[in-house]
């Protein structure tokens, strides 16, 4: 099983589509074992965008990221991270294909809703900067959720 982190970013909660995104991932069959609801603060947000330090957009994501709650989740699943990213789309919403999330809910790459970790070991690494140990929950035990326990 693998992991992904996804964050519905500022402009998804101020639209209020955090509800919306998370149930398109969890109805593909991503189960959230971590979740929760914070706002980045300046060194956070440049340690989860330190790749892109530098860059001509790196501050104005910065003062984006940190602008607004945000809704931090693990999920866990089969391929966690292509299937989220599939789901999620192209980092240019105007780019992406139709039925994405980003294509459905956005437009402006600076506003692109969500994220989604890149590789399953970037995706470890995320999910320890928004998440301690003990605040991922596992579905070992879980039952099938069809089928009644004797
Ligand atoms: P994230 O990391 O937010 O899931 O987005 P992606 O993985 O799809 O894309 P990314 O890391 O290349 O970009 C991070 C973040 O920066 C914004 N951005 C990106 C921007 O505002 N202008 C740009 O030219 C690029 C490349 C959007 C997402």
């Amino acid at each position: 099983m693998e992991r992904t982190l996804i964050l519905i970013k500022p402009d998804g909660m101020q639209r209020g589509l955090g509800g919306a995104i998370l149930a398109r991932l969890e109805r593909r069959g991503l189960k959230i074992v971590g979740l929760k609801l914070l706002r980045m603060d300046e060194a956070l947000a440049r340690r989860h965008y330190a790749i892109h330090d530098g860059k001509p957009f790196f501050s104005g994501l910065v003062r984006y990221i940190t602008s607004s709650p945000i809704i931090a989740a693990a999920l866990e699943g089969r391929m966690a991270v292509e299937a989220a990213r599939k789901t999620i789309g192209a980092t240019d919403p105007a780019k992406a294909e139709a039925g994405t999330i980003r294509a459905d809910f956005g437009m402006d790459i600076g506003r692109n809703l969500v994220h989604g970790s890149d590789s399953a070991e970037n995706a470890e690494k995320e999910i320890a900067l928004f998440f301690s140990p003990d605040e991922i929950v596992s579905y070992e035990r879980a039952t099938d959720p069809w089928i009644t326990e004797s």
